[in-house]
């Protein structure tokens, strides 16, 4: 502490130039620099990698006093931080990104040439941190960008993950599982704080006691304890000061562990034990997976949501903030209800552990804390079996039953007798076998409840949280998701990036809905023109890429209808490909009939234990094996489905794509964010009134969106008077004639069944109502390949869809969240004396 005093201030020594510079000449030599002092070696035997590496330490040499400027500025009294609680953050590589948010991007392509290389390709080199499933992950990474744009105090607490979401490779047309290995090089953008390590404690049980005060209390005898260890990765706000802290822990066992087992002799034991607590941060869970006996799961999430409160409370004391007003300093939000064993930890830390009286300890919790829920789907609502709960997390259980008997008792007085609601509302599901419902313990514990789209926070409170909005309406509202244009325009799309703010000067970017201004070139033939070949080169860029990953030859001229997120039956891929066998099938009936000639591509990843979805990607495969060797179909018509869809690959797609599918069944998607990455770069969405896909053809003007199929009420009508997909298959030849081929094995020679556990759902049960939506789906598929026809009016509508989606730019999502739920607002990052001599 003394030692550190005084070094603090000694006068600043200056900070070598070198390490802060940017001019081209200065970087040139900190790349030299870094190659051989860092990855130690020179151009003789240096790998792609090793310049990967040496530029992005070049990189972040030129980061960290924005980063330290930032910590500072937000250890202060009275400044309101963000904590975003999310099991993933799929943040996708990160030189690019910082490149465009430091605003270097030209000094260092210049830099990187000079140097006689290629800045394209050491981008390409990074490996991405994968550590996210889909949206929601996505969703955590966009909003930590726009959080830093906007110059919002605030952190990012996650699970530094060994193995991220797995590649996927495709053999034989399905897909196979590989274990990703990012840091397998090494990962230049974190930096480990071991000071910063905490406890986190596990199993074993309680004891009461009376304290010296003669209050009534509770300890925790844990059968297990280990430690987080955070690993800190800076996050860039768009040309500022500000760069905020993704913090992820990784598991480790305590030292008292090992010398325990050691002093016995036992030293094999000791590692295994070591191993075993390592566990925990090891591997990301898939969704869609069955949470049976998914303890780990459950270890993972008490973990890092235990080990960031400890640490926010530290944080939290050390600026001198009394623990009655962490309220004051601290906005914490669960990314849906992974984290939300959060609530009951919380309640734990500040009655046992900080004496606070639970009535204080209760009221600051819910002050704190606000839920974010992200689902519908009834199967994918988290619940613990008490059983497992008790015995890896026993005091929490009893803190649980503490929130939930005084919870009832407040419902009871609003709703004297109503013992249904008790036992819709109850925090435990009972029956033969008991469940925390974490939707339940969020929903109480949370002062704001939200839904991700409008139509979703609706349904949200219609469904799902209705006894929870009856109980507390003022808890709930909607915040609309959006995407970081700096990742998703200006990165992905540097071309029309640069025609846009040559077009309407540069404020979109901080700005989106500046992005309006373009309406008036929509009709605009010289601008009409420069947009469609910005187009043309960003399709062939991907047809380029195809051709390596696949083999396959595809026409950048034709229609480019693309299909990329998780495969899940409620997404209906498959549906998509009913429609490309219908069109099949039309070519082969009338080999002379005229078609738009389309390429329709596919992406993304089935959990590894859902059978429906991997067979989904095995029928897309299979599909396009017999199309694109047909010659009769030859120049029409293309199926593609590229391997291992992920961040770096979704940023060549959005920019290439015309089409873009969004076609969930009514009232299952809650919002989509891709729907928005695609039409930002001017690709016309075919879609259900589902999520977002609402809000978008709102703003986009329904005359420049394609839709299509029932909806939410029409879904609900539909199964209440009982839904036959049997009439319709009996009732549409067209449709009859495609299942029958699928059931037949027309695209599976030699494995006649292979499709029919596909084809019995459609035809017996079809939850989500691929039949119902066929018709409907076709024929708006066939007015999208009308109007591609007329390119001039394509491209208008392409322009306008762009222009109009100002609205879906996180940032506007993040200023609400701030404004209506955290009460968040900019601090000003001062730079350190050093830098501004150097800068
Ligand atoms: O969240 C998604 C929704 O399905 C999308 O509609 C929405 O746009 C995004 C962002 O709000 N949900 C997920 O991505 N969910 C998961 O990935 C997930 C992960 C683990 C466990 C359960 C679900």
């Amino acid at each position: 502490k003394k030692t550190a005093a005084a070094a603090a201030a000694a006068e600043p020594v200056q900070i070598e130039d070198d390490r802060t510079g940017l001019s081209v000449e200065t970087l040139k030599r900190a790349f030299a620099d870094n190659l051989f002092y860092i990855q130690g070696k020179n151009a003789d035997i240096a790998t792609l990698n090793d310049y990967y590496m040496a530029l992005a330490y070049t990189v972040r040499d030129r980061l960290l006093h924005r980063w330290l400027g930032t910590i500072k500025a937000q250890l202060k009294p009275k400044v309101k931080v963000v904590y975003y609680l999310s099991a993933e953050f799929l943040m996708g590589p990160h030189l690019g990104n910082n490149l465009i948010n430091l605003g270097i991007y030209d000094q260092v392509r210049q830099a990187i040439q000079e140097s006689g290389l290629n800045l394209d390709e050491l981008i390409a080199q990074e490996e991405e941190p994968g550590l996210g499933n889909g949206g929601l992950g996505r969703l955590a990474a966009c909003y930590l960008d726009s959080l830093a744009a906007l110059e919002i105090p605030a952190i990012g607490y996650g699970l530094r993950y060994e193995f991220g979401i797995f590649d996927q490779e495709i053999r034989d047309g399905w897909q196979v599982e590989i274990t990703d290995k990012w840091l397998r090089y090494g990962n230049p953008w974190e930096i480990a704080r071991p000071e910063a390590t905490v406890e986190v404690k596990l199993g074993g049980h309680t004891e009461a006691f009376v304290d010296g005060a003669g209050r009534y209390r509770v300890r925790w005898i844990p059968g297990r304890t280990i430690v987080g260890v955070p690993y800190d990765t800076p996050v860039l706000g768009f040309k500022n000061n500000t760069a905020n802290t993704l913090r992820l822990w990784k598991a480790e066992a305590p030292e008292s562990f090992d010398f325990q087992a050691f002093n016995l002799g036992d030293y094999y034991g000791a590692v295994n034990a070591k191993m075993y607590s390592e566990n925990i941060s090891k591997v990301l869970y898939p969704n869609d997976e069955p949470m049976q006996g998914r303890e780990l799961r459950l270890e993972q999430q008490f973990f890092f949501v235990s080990c960031s409160l400890q640490d926010i409370i530290r944080r939290h004391l050390y600026v001198g903030g009394k623990l009655e007003n962490l309220d004051k300093n601290a906005a914490i939000q669960l990314n849906d209800t992974h984290p939300s064993i959060g609530i009951a930890e919380l309640m734990r830390l500040l009655v046992d552990e900080h004496n606070v009286d639970w009535d204080t300890a209760w009221q600051i919790t819910q002050d704190t804390f606000a839920y974010t829920n992200h689902t519908l789907l009834p199967e994918a609502l988290e619940r613990w079996p008490l059983s497992l709960f008790g015995s890896l997390l026993p005091r929490h259980l009893e803190i649980i039953f503490e929130i939930n008997r005084r919870f009832l008792q407040e419902v009871s007085a609003k709703f004297p007798g109503d013992t249904g609601r008790l036992a819709r509302l109850s925090l435990i599901q009972e029956g033969p076998e008991k469940f925390v419902r974490m939707a339940h313990l969020a929903s109480a514990g949370s002062h704001a409840i939200n839904g991700v789209a409008a139509l979703h926070s609706e349904l949200l409170k219609r469904d799902v949280l209705r006894d929870f909005y009856e109980l507390s309406p003022e808890k709930f509202s909607n915040k609309t998701n959006g995407v970081t244009p700096r990742r998703w325009i200006m990165l992905s799309n540097p071309e029309l990036a640069f025609l846009i703010s040559e077009s309407i000067g540069d404020g979109w970017i901080k700005n989106l809905g500046e992005l309006r201004e373009l309406e008036r070139f929509a009709n605009d033939k010289e601008f009409q023109s420069r947009w469609r070949q910005i187009k043309l080169n960003n399709k062939t860029n991907l047809t380029e890429y195809i051709r390596k990953r696949t083999g396959l030859v595809v026409d950048p001229h034709s229609l480019f209808d693309i299909q990329v997120k998780r495969i899940h039956e409620y997404k209906r891929q498959h549906l998509n490909v009913l429609y490309i066998i219908t069109l099949y099938n039309r070519l082969k009936q009338n080999p002379e009939l005229e078609i738009t000639p389309r390429t329709f591509i596919f992406g993304g990843k089935a959990a590894p234990g859902y059978f429906m979805a991997k067979l989904i990607i095995k029928l897309i495969n299979s599909v396009a094996a017999v199309v694109n060797s047909d010659p009769d179909v030859r120049g029409r018509l293309k199926v593609v489905f590229l391997p291992d869809y992920n961040v770096t690959f979704g940023q060549r797609v959005y920019p290439a794509a015309e089409l873009s599918e969004q076609i969930s069944t009514a009232g299952k998607e809650a919002s989509g964010t891709g729907n928005m990455k695609f039409s930002m770069n001017g690709a016309l969405t075919i879609g259900t009134l589902d999520g977002a896909n609402v809000e978008i053809r709102e703003e986009a003007g329904e005359e420049n969106f394609f839709l299509f199929g029932l909806t939410t009420e029409e879904v609900y009508a539909l199964k209440a008077r009982g839904y036959n997909p049997w009439d319709y298959y009996n009732g549409n030849p067209a449709l009859r004639q495609v299942i029958d081929q699928l059931a037949s094995g027309v695209f599976s020679p030699g494995e006649a069944h292979l499709f029919e556990p596909l084809v019995d759902h459609l035809i017996h049960r079809d939850e989500y109502l691929l039949l119902a939506d066929y018709q409907s789906y076709v024929e708006c598929q066939d007015r999208v390949g009308e109007a591609y026809r007329d390119q001039e009016h394509w491209t208008r509508m392409s322009i306008l869809n762009s222009a109009r989606m100002g609205k879906f730019s996180s940032d506007r999502a993040i200023r609400e969240y701030c404004e209506d739920i955290w009460g968040a607002v900019a601090v000003d990052v001062a730079l350190e004396e050093y830098v501004q001599a150097t800068a």
